[in-house]
C-alpha cells in the first residue's frame, strides 16, 4: 500500500492565501453574461477588476479524497448586483461541500435544479453545508474582501453549464442600502 503524506498548512486569515496552493484569478471579463445589467457590465469592463481569487489544494479526482480551497471575493457591484463567484453544480451532482467563513460579509445562494433558491448569510465562523444536488454561489455583500474556505470531494468536479446560461432564479442586489433577493428576469 502506498500512503499519501498528511499535510498541514496555515491559511493567512487576513489575505486568504494558502501557501503552496494553485492560484486562480477571475476578472470581470471571465464573467461575461453572468450579470443582468449588461450596460453596467460593459462600463466596468473598461477597468476589468479582479472579482475573485481561488487558492486550491487539489488531489487526483478520486472517490474518497478531499480538496480544499480559499476564495477571496472582492467587494463591488455590477449595476445593483453584488460581485459573486460563477457558481456551479457538481459534475458528480450528488457530491456535498462545506464552506467556512473567514473574513468579511456575504452569503451563499443555493438552488436545486428546479430553481428552488435559498440564501444563507455568512460571516467569520459561519459553516455552510451544501447538500448533494444544490448549485452554490457566494456573494460579497460587504465593503471588504469576503474570504472563506471550501472543502469538497476530490471527484466532485464543476458543472458550470446551466448557471452560465441563465444564472440562479434569484439575484442578490442592493436596494435602498439593503441586501435584497429579487427574481432573475432571465430565469
Ligand atoms: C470554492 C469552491 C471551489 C470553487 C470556488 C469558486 O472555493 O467551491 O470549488 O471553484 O469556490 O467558485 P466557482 O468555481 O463557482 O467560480
Ligand atoms: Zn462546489
Amino acid at each position: 500500500m502506498e500512503y499519501k503524506n498528511p499535510l498541514g498548512v496555515d491559511i493567512d486569515l487576513e489575505t486568504g492565501v494558502i501557501p503552496g496552493a494553485k492560484k486562480l484569478v477571475r476578472r470581470l471579463s471571465d464573467l461575461k453574461g453572468y450579470f443582468v445589467d449588461e450596460k453596467a457590465y460593459e462600463e466596468l469592463l473598461k477597468e476589468n477588476p479582479v472579482v475573485y481569487e481561488v487558492y486550491a489544494i487539489e488531489q487526483e479526482e478520486k472517490d474518497g479524497d478531499l480538496n480544499f480551497a480559499t476564495t477571496v471575493l472582492y467587494p463591488g457591484k455590477v449595476g445593483r448586483e453584488f460581485f459573486f463567484t460563477k457558481g456551479h453544480y457538481h459534475s458528480k451532482a450528488d457530491r456535498a461541500e462545506i464552506y467556512y467563513g473567514i473574513k468579511g460579509r456575504g452569503g451563499m445562494l443555493l438552488q436545486t435544479p428546479e430553481g428552488k433558491a435559498e440564501w444563507i448569510e455568512m460571516k467569520p465562523g459561519t459553516v455552510v453545508y451544501v447538500p448533494p444536488y444544490w448549485a452554490h454561489r457566494t456573494v460579497n455583500t460587504g465593503d471588504e474582501p469576503f474570504i472563506f474556505l471550501a472543502v469538497y470531494p476530490a471527484d466532485a468536479g464543476h458543472d458550470y453549464g446551466s448557471i452560465a446560461e441563465k444564472g440562479f432564479s434569484k439575484l442578490v442586489v442592493e436596494e435602498n442600502g439593503e441586501v435584497k433577493l429579487v427574481d432573475n428576469p432571465k430565469w
